[in-house]
């Protein structure tokens, strides 16, 4: 009811941070592309398998003079996979303990960033080689007020070796893709799902550029050929949308969704990394990259440390939109104000200094436990973490977003979506 809404929102009017004035509406106006690097982890970024870059592409955007890439950023998912970084993408609000909000929280009231930007005279399309239904994509990007859904039965002239386990394979997806994007009205808020790099990471050997690892474990041995061709399809792809003329007007954002191989590969990872795997290296193997590229913005590595909760405040400041009416959980990541806590899912979490993993605190730089002297600050940082969490579910399961409207917002009617099949 009206007093839970309350309570939140005191709580994300205090937890407010303010946009910091060097980057905000240093993309006003810009179209939007968000790239969702399936199963992306960052100890992939400049890591070389038999003497070869793996993702050269990408590692050519770190440092480039209008990226910004984000080397302490960390997925905070869930069993909702990719549909939990969405979620939390399009929202700034938490997946669920359990389960998916895509599947279980479909038809809520949400104020996602495609409602929000309609006003600012957006409009929004989801592309995605798979079937509309999976992850309930098709009934709750309506209740985002998406205008457009491109999934499977958009794309045409597909054959057998077009097609990965989960969809079209990047490159044949992106390609059409492009055809697609040009048939909307600027400015767009767009997201290209792509699904090559999927676990177990099979993929034709014929399309393969790089030799398999070789530690005995297929999906570990497996990940470093379909990463390759990921990246050289997100390298096509931004050559088309250059050659589309898009490109100098167009922000794109690209994030990791959640880590592509799990703890339970660990000694293939210890020979991948060639040491011993740690607690505190554990907690890290959960970075995931993310790139942000505007034209004209000034780039850098940015070693804040922050989450997928904190992307959507980030993004709509850099589009010049102001943000502190928004029921959002996360903090943008370039303002002064960001507080460097990144709470995971199950209430661990990792900071600058102090690491919290299952029932202990660790010293990020010594990689010890901490003294029973410095468990204060360690243990007011954890309740922090869980406070925020419990208010974010409070939303999500109370559907409290139906009792609230920020300012100048224009409730959606999921109603008013009917996602057509589009060929061109
Ligand atoms: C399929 C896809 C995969 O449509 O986005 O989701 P995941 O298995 O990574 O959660
Ligand atoms: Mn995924």
């Amino acid at each position: 009811d009206s007093d839970s809404v309350t309570e939140v929102l005191n709580y994300t009017k205090s937890n407010y941070a303010p946009p910091n004035k060097a980057y905000f509406g240093a993309a006003e106006g810009m179209n939007v592309v968000y790239v969702h690097l399936e199963s992306f982890q960052t100890f992939l970024m400049n890591y070389e398998l038999h003497g070869e870059e793996v993702t050269p592409f990408l590692n050519s955007l770190i440092g480039d003079s209008n990226t910004l890439y984000f080397d302490n950023f960390y997925h905070q998912t869930a069993q909702g996979k990719t549909s939990d970084a969405e979620f939390m993408l399009e929202n700034s609000l938490f997946g669920l303990p359990k389960g998916s909000a895509f599947i279980t929280k479909g038809k809520n009231t949400y104020q996602a960033a495609p409602a929000d930007l309609k006003d600012k005279g957006y409009k929004s399309a989801v592309f995605h080689g798979n079937n509309a239904t999976f992850w309930n994509r098709s009934e709750i990007y309506k209740s985002f007020g998406y205008d457009h859904f491109f999934d499977i039965k958009s794309y045409t002239g597909l054959t057998d070796m077009d097609m990965a386990e989960y969809g079209i394979l990047d490159k044949p997806f992106f390609e059409q893709s492009v055809d697609l994007l040009e048939t909307l009205p600027e400015p767009f808020y767009t997201k290209f799902i792509t699904v090559a790099h999927h676990f177990p990471y099979n993929i034709n050997q014929e399309l393969t550029t790089i030799e398999k690892a070789a530690t005995g474990d297929t999906s570990v041995d497996n990940f470093f050929q379909t990463a390759r061709y990921a990246d050289e399809a997100i390298e096509q792809f931004f050559a088309e949308l250059e050659d589309s003329g898009l490109a100098d007007n167009t922000m794109i954002v690209m994030y990791g969704d959640h880590y592509g191989i799990s703890e339970n590969h660990n000694s293939a990872m210890e020979q991948i990394l060639s040491k011993e795997i740690t607690p505190i290296d554990n907690a890290d193997l959960q970075r995931v990259p993310l790139f942000i590229h505007v034209p004209g913005m000034k780039g850098g590595v940015n070693h804040t440390y922050g989450g997928q909760i904190d992307l959507l405040p980030t993004v709509m400041h850099l589009l010049g939109v102001e943000t502190q009416d928004n029921i959002y959980f996360g903090t943008d990541l370039l303002s002064k104000e960001h507080e460097e806590l990144v709470t995971f899912r199950n209430g661990d979490f990792v900071s600058p200094e102090i690491y919290s993993i299952g029932d202990t605190f660790y010293d990020r730089k010594s990689g010890l436990p901490l003294a029973e002297d410095q468990l204060e600050q360690a243990k007011k940082l954890q309740e922090q973490g869980i406070y925020k969490l419990h208010l974010s579910d409070q939303t999500v399961n109370g559907d409290l977003l139906r009792f609230y409207s920020p300012e100048g917002f224009t409730p959606v009617n999921p109603a008013d979506y009917q996602y057509k099949e589009v060929t061109t």
